[in-house]
């Protein structure tokens, strides 16, 4: 086990989840039971050993742009759920096209067009297609969509526009509290909606919740359910209660466990995109993840930015403090750095060309 290896084994070890050793499910249970910081530090090392083996000290940004935040479903977890009483926006092409022209100068690799499952986009499909092909005429970068579930002609058509990377997060795969989060909301369309845009040439991205009533045992269903799929990025984040909702009561669990989760992550998907969420914890939280093994920077708002976050930790401040600019500065002083264009935009190729790997036996 990690909590007994000397310095020499835990290289040894990260070599050996390089070259596709395979963890069991006791083998998970030890390590998201880890609680003694000096053998969690040591899980996070293993962590950064293998993403530097894909990566080097190399991250991608994403800028987000939450378009739309009407919805017309009830997700337990989320603020813009449609039964709680909040102000809510929809911006038009125009006022895409303008926060695109914004980000041209900024330093991202990609756009994530992310928007609730509103009724104007999702009873007229066309609509968000013509937004995707607004900003890929804007900014020619790859283009994240986050609409929600969506039929397969609609997701042709987005990729046709130039829709690069699908991000649909189950949640749970544990089927008795995804029914619970995800209230009438069907776990297989959810499935199917990634294994499709995988088939047809999307990048994808699967991610799940911690600390939203998930025990280790459901937390294990979900790594493995995880990696059934063939998703090239894989994320988790802390549940942030959110007021409004029938979850507003659960208290927020340290970030602790997504911190072991990104960790356990990294040593499942060795070579996969596993992102920093800005959401939650800001820059201060983006060192912490990047140091459990992530390797891509999300939810990236420019300062004078009057768009929401999806989680909004900074919604009362006076002015967003995770634009492209204070991110990079940080990521200088860690000794890390934002990959080139082009590297993103091979990893984005290679992982387009669906070549699917059939998981190897566990050891
Ligand atoms: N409406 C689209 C959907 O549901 O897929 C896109 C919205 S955004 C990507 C929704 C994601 O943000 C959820 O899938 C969830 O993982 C995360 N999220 C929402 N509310 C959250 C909360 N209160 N705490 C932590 N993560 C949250
Ligand atoms: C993030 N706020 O990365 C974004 C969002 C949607 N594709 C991503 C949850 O934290
Ligand atoms: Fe709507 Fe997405 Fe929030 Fe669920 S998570 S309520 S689908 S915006």
């Amino acid at each position: 086990m990690i909590k007994d290896m000397d310095d020499h084994q835990l290289d040894r070890f990260a070599t050996d989840i390089v070259r596709g050793l395979k963890l069991t499910d006791d083998y998970l249970r030890e390590l998201l039971s880890m609680e003694d910081t000096g053998d969690i530090q040591k899980l996070y090392y293993v962590a950064r050993k293998v993403r530097d083996h894909f990566f080097g000290n190399r991250v991608f940004l994403y800028s987000f742009v939450y378009f739309s935040t009407y919805c017309k479903n009830n997700c337990a977890f989320c603020y813009y759920n449609r039964c709680n009483d909040i102000q809510r926006y929809r911006l038009d092409s125009e006022e895409i096209a303008n926060i695109c022209r914004a980000l041209k100068n900024e330093n991202i690799h990609m756009v994530d067009l992310t928007m609730g499952e509103d009724p104007y986009f999702h009873n007229e499909p066309e609509r968000f297609v013509d937004i995707v092909r607004t900003v890929k005429k804007e900014l020619g970068l790859p283009i994240m969509v986050s609409p929600g579930v969506m039929d397969d002609r609609t997701l042709s058509m987005l990729h046709e526009n130039g829709a690069d990377f699908l991000a649909l997060y189950q949640e749970t795969h544990d089927r008795e509290l995804y029914r619970k989060l995800r209230i009438g909301q069907s776990f297989e369309r959810r499935v199917h909606a990634r294994e499709f845009a995988k088939k047809i040439g999307y990048c994808v991205e699967d991610g799940i919740l911690t600390g939203v009533g998930n025990d280790i045992e459901s937390t294990i269903r979900s790594l493995r359910g995880m990696q059934q799929g063939h998703t090239d990025m894989v994320r988790v984040m802390t549940f942030v209660p959110q007021e409004g909702t029938p979850l507003e009561e659960v208290s927020q669990e340290s970030s602790l466990s997504e911190l072991k989760i990104i960790s356990v992550l990294r040593l499942l998907f060795p070579g996969k995109l596993i992102p920093a969420s800005l959401d939650l914890e800001g820059i201060d939280g983006m060192v912490h993840r990047l140091n459990a093994g992530a390797n891509v920077v999300t939810s990236i708002i420019p300062s004078d930015s009057s768009l929401e976050g999806v989680v909004n930790y900074d919604r009362d401040l006076e002015e967003r403090d995770r634009d492209p600019k204070s991110v990079v500065i940080r990521l200088k002083a860690m000794g890390m750095e934002p990959a080139s264009q082009e590297e993103f935009h091979r990893f984005i190729k290679k992982a387009s060309t669906g070549i699917f790997e059939t998981p190897v036996v566990p050891v």
